[in-house]
């Protein structure tokens, strides 16, 4: 039937497994997803780390991320790379590292409205993480006329923050948690 094709799925990424299936263990927040999971366990542990294999990516582009608002970003590292039930949000990407992405996840108006109030006062100089960084020394750095602001500036809404930091891969939604 048509659901058993988008539930209990993989997208085509650039860490994720072919299938999903149990890990035994996953580390510190992905462990929710252990017992069937897309990320291995090796990708859960750095998906807690600041400047990881998996993207190269800087959360301290603009000075220190808070420890409250890194969390959240773990967090949606682990969904991200985690996952088994985002098929239906499942999108051809043209990208050069990877040949699928997601597309309009729906966040619980809560879980957006606390990331945002966690790193409200946290620093970019971006709105869009996916595109547009300067990458000459290995990893993001804030390209050439963008300025460091806190995130409440870049941001001015909770949705401004779950639907443009990686490319509408969120939709803010009025549902709430449970
Ligand atoms: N979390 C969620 N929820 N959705 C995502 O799509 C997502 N993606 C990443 C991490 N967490 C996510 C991956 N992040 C680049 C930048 C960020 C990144 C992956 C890659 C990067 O290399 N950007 C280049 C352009 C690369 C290209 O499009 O060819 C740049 O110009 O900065």
């Amino acid at each position: 039937a048509a659901k058993e094709l988008v539930l209990n799925v993989c997208m085509d990424a650039k860490h994720h497994k072919t299938q999903p299936g149990p890990e035994g263990a996953l580390h510190g927040q992905c462990a929710p997803w252990k017992d069937n999971a897309c990320c291995t366990a090796q990708t859960s542990t750095e998906a807690h780390k600041d400047q990881s294999y998996l993207y190269s990516f800087n959360w301290h582009h603009c000075g220190v991320m808070p420890e409250k608002c890194r969390q959240h970003f773990i967090q949606d590292k682990c969904l991200y790379e985690c996952s088994p039930n985002l098929g239906p949000w499942i999108q051809q990407a043209d990208s050069s590292w990877r040949r699928q992405r997601i597309l309009h996840v729906p966040l619980c108006k809560e879980d957006c409205e606390q990331w945002w109030e966690d790193c409200k006062d946290a620093r970019t100089c971006k709105e869009n993480w996916h595109k547009g960084w300067n990458w000459t020394t290995g990893t993001n750095r804030c390209p050439r006329g963008s300025r460091c602001r806190p995130f409440w500036s870049v941001f001015p809404r909770p949705a401004d923050l779950c639907e443009k930091i990686w490319s509408n891969s969120y939709k803010y939604t009025q549902e709430h948690r449970g």
